[in-house]
């Protein structure tokens, strides 16, 4: 049997990788921390499981060196279940990958990480709700409070038991302005990223309660930004060079004062090697 790891990039894939099978992937805080496939074997309760963790993606269709080498993993090899770890403060940018996932015939489990940071910034979210507007399992997962292991485990071993992960679509995905369930424009789309994106915007304003948000900092709200393809490479390539004019502003500035603070410590070197030196053609170039 084969498992996967695949979510948007610093989700938290490696670290539930890890938890899981031991391994020592390298976590950190910036987006695209894993850029290769990495692959642990693992004796599971008698079963020999593979897990895949991977490098970071926002969907499968689009094109760049990660999202080849999640598509050609799934071409050579035979998966059984899709982990999708999905940052719980960021439910609805991570829903469009993850509704996308369940377009594969793969069964599919969330693992909704991070519900440390949701409800810090005051977000409640209601994963069984989540469940069944997904048609999948969706089990809270914290790695600060280890919450979610033995959930997580557990549907891994009713996958292998049964070869179903025992969750069925319950309702059907309704904006909040539609009385009709599935019957608005909205609720009937298909499977464009577009699309995709505000069916994820619909179904996380069912599941979200945001009565208590407290917000996001601007630091949070940067980072929203900079780790998103678009605008991120923008903001990075105008920081980069609006520190290079500032370092050509500042060297211009301090020219003046510089030379002037330089020239006796010049004349000092001068004389020196004028009284060092017989008097000659390198006596001349030297305390030029
Ligand atoms: N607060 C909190 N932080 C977490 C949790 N899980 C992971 N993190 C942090 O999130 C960051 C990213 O974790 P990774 O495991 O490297 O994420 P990833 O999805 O593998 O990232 P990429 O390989 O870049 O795609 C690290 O700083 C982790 O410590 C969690 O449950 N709660
Ligand atoms: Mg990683």
């Amino acid at each position: 049997m084969a498992i996967i790891f695949i979510g948007q990039p610093n989700t938290g894939k490696s670290v539930i990788f890890n938890s899981l099978t031991g391994a020592e992937n390298i976590v950190s805080n910036y987006a695209g921390t894993s850029m290769e496939i990495s692959k642990a074997e693992v004796d599971w309760e008698g079963n020999k499981v593979i897990f895949y963790d991977t490098p970071g993606v926002y969907s499968l269709h689009t094109s760049d060196q990660a999202i080849e080498l999640v598509n050609k993993l799934f071409q050579e090899e035979k998966i059984d279940l899709i982990i999708n770890v999905v940052d719980a403060s960021r439910l609805e940018v991570n829903l469009a990958l993850t509704l996308e996932l369940l377009e594969f015939s793969h069964p599919v489990v969330v693992a909704l990480n991070q519900v440390d940071l949701a409800e810090n910034l005051g977000l409640k979210i209601d994963s069984q709700a989540l469940a069944g507007l997904l048609g999948c399992p969706v089990i809270k997962t914290s790695i600060h409070s280890r919450q979610g292991q033995k959930e997580l485990k557990a549907v891994i071993n009713s996958y292998l038991a049964t070869g179903i992960t025992g969750i069925k679509r319950s309702a059907s995905i309704s904006c909040t302005a539609c009385a009709n369930a599935g019957s608005c424009s909205n609720c009937s789309m298909g499977d464009d990223i577009m699309e995709r994106s505000q069916r994820a915007r619909i179904i996380a304003e069912q599941v979200v309660d945001t009565a208590n948000n407290k917000h996001y900092g601007w630091l949070e709200k940067m980072q929203t930004l900079i780790d998103a393809p678009f605008p991120g490479v923008f903001i990075l390539l105008l920081v980069g060079y609006l520190g290079f004019v500032l370092l050509l502003k500042s060297i211009q500035l301090a020219e003046g004062p510089l030379t002037a603070l330089l020239q006796p410590l010049n004349h000092y070197i001068a004389a020196s090697i004028k009284s060092l030196l017989s008097p000659g053609l390198l006596s001349n170039i030297l305390s030029l």
